[in-house]
């Protein structure tokens, strides 16, 4: 399958998070196979390339985000052979695959790991060639070498045996960060790529990858935050460079795109620029941080709808024309978009979700949509921690709970709307039992919607909110000024609405959308309302169920939930 240069501007992404997508043999956990299955609906949902989460061999403390080989696939997961497979089915339809690398850390069972681990020397006295694969310090003052703290809680420092030296984790103690300042390390893993590469997948996703390059003093945080110091750091630019240089430019029309927290514009214009040097685009996180309190990721408070318009005005405008915008809400760490913006348990569930998905998908850059996102799949009420499976999660039960900061019920709360389970509970195909996800005991449970819920019913209706996707991304391949037109917001302070424009030399677009269940307006510029009256103006897509458009005006009324786009030419 030809790779166009840069085929990524016009596609969608679908993403999978194998272990919950299809289980085809009934362990509970879905498969390779079960992906093989579904790419038909992948295909129809119109979706040109999919991102698979990691299926290498695991120790699974963080769900495949801990590999023990690279090369190897999880027995859970399939075969190496169902992977050759699965790349060639999927480019037998037309559909890119692009793979989950974790570049940052390995697992703590990885071989690697256990011979760094022994220590400086082998027992004959020459240097242990693993000890530098991994970052080791002394303690200082009988504790850690500083304050970090890990993104998972605790100290991001361990102690290998009682007197020995600590090793960095950013995430988990199971997850031991590589230390890229090692040139047989790199060169490990630029080789490791390249042999995927060789098998046929088309890009990679970049797991955490700015945290490569440190802060070589390890210089304690002001506030034991560890995402400042430990990302970015003095090497990170060269050592992508090198990336590129030594594996993506290699093969032609790679695509990557590096997940990024700490991200901002100007880090973008470096790593996703348009000249191709680094990688195709980043995952910025700056919007999903938007409803996170003061203590980040277990505080709630409501998105406000002005910060959100100027925040994705200030990516739209500032990476036009010099990097490239990713698009999304969703992820396998995220919760629910629908739960978080919509009204997610009310009647205007679909029409909510609706509105959000073209919000996003007429903006610029490549959209991305996580499996169940087409169908407005929710949150899960968890009812009792024994339902918890993230490692994440039950680490913050247990701190929460544990040191009497939040009741139980309080804690519970917080997963059911914060918590990256939320994402991860099974795919609901159709309404028999387990939502057609598993013939057995699914290793998570199933979200009790599912018969409300699923992808059997929403293919035979019209207006489903799979249909609806479907338009939404069928739209980006038929008009080239999505892909092109420059964006501009419209009417930033409403606290209701959220409406733009996308701009090219011969035509306009205009993407209203209203994120209440009541009514609320739009206030057009001027210029703008006297262009409309003396324009052509064209409803290319909306949610109502009779299909009618907004009735345009200087300020237009938008009815609870509605979102529109309009061609103007
Ligand atoms: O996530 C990286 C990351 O920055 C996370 O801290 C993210 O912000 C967090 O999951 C939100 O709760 C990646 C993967 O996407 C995630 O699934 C892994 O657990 C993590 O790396 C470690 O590999
Ligand atoms: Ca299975």
């Amino acid at each position: 399958m030809k790779r166009e240069a840069k085929w990524w501007k016009n596609c969608v992404v679908y993403q999978i998070y194998p272990r919950s997508f299809r289980d085809t043999n009934g362990d509970g956990i879905g498969d390779l196979a079960g992906i093989i299955e579904k790419l038909d609906y992948v295909k129809e949902l119109g979706c040109g390339a999919i991102w698979i989460c990691p299926f290498y061999a695991s120790s699974d403390y963080d769900n495949g985000y801990d590999i023990t080989d690279y090369q190897a696939i999880h027995p859970d997961f399939g075969t190496m052979e169902e992977a050759e497979r699965l790349i060639e089915e999927a480019h037998r339809r037309g559909i890119r695959i692009l793979i989950d690398m974790v570049l940052n850390h390995t697992s703590c069972e990885h071989p690697w790991f256990l011979e760094s681990k022994k220590g400086r020397e082998n027992p004959q006295g020459t240097p242990n060639p693993y000890r530098d694969y991994y970052i080791w310090r002394e303690g200082k003052n009988g504790g850690a070498p500083n304050n970090w703290e890990a993104i998972f809680g605790g100290s991001a420092w361990t102690r290998c045996g009682e007197e020995g030296d600590h090793y960095l984790h950013i995430f988990s103690p199971m997850q031991p960060d590589l230390n890229w300042e090692s040139p047989e390390l790199r060169e490990e893993l630029f080789r490791m790529m390249r042999w995927w590469l060789d098998k046929g997948v088309d890009g990679f996703r970049l797991d955490a990858v700015c945290y490569i390059s440190k802060d070589p003093e390890f210089t304690d945080s002001p506030d034991g935050n560890i995402r400042p110091c430990a990302s970015f750091g003095p090497h990170f630019e060269a050592f992508a460079r090198e990336l590129n240089r030594e594996v993506l430019s290699k093969y032609e029309n790679i695509m990557t795109v590096a997940e990024m927290s700490e991200s901002t514009p100007e880090r973008a214009e470096i790593f996703a620029n348009e000249d191709g040097s680094i990688f195709s685009m980043i995952f910025q996180f700056q919007h999903m941080d938007l409803d996170g309190g003061d203590s980040f990721k277990w505080t709630h408070r409501k998105i406000e709808l002005p910060a959100l318009k100027k925040l994705m005005a200030y990516w739209q405008t500032n990476l036009y024309g010099r990097a490239w915008n990713s698009l999304y809400w969703c992820n396998h760490d995220q919760p629910r978009i629908f739960s978080r913006f919509g009204d997610a348990e009310g009647p205007l569930r679909e029409k909510s979700a609706k509105m959000s998905a073209l919000c996003t998908h007429m903006m610029q850059g490549t959209p991305y949509v996580f499996q169940g996102e087409e169908l407005g799949m929710t949150n899960y009420p968890f009812r009792d921690i024994s339902e918890v499976r993230d490692l994440e999660s039950l680490n913050a039960w247990e701190h929460f709970v544990g040191n009497g900061i939040h009741t139980e019920e309080e804690m519970l709360e917080l997963i059911s709307l914060r918590g990256r389970d939320n994402a991860r509970t099974p795919m609901q195909w159709d309404d028999s039992p387990n939502a057609g996800f598993s013939d057995g005991k699914p290793w998570i449970p199933v979200n009790p919607n599912y018969p409300q819920i699923n992808a059997k019913d929403q293919l035979t209706r019209e207006n489903s909110v799979f249909r609806f996707y479907q338009k939404l991304i069928a739209l980006r391949k038929e008009h080239a000024i999505l892909t092109t037109g420059r964006y501009e917001p419209l009417d930033l302070e409403d606290p209701d609405t959220f409406a733009y424009l996308r701009i090219t030399e011969s035509e306009k677009l205009l993407v209203l959308c209203n994120y209440r269940a009541h009514e609320a307006g739009v206030k057009l510029t001027e210029e703008l309302w006297s262009e409309i009256q003396e324009k052509t103006v064209q409803l290319l897509l909306t949610n109502e169920e009779d299909g009618s458009a907004p009735v345009l005006a200087s300020t237009v009324t938008l009815r609870p939930y509605e979102a529109a786009v309009l061609k103007i030419a």
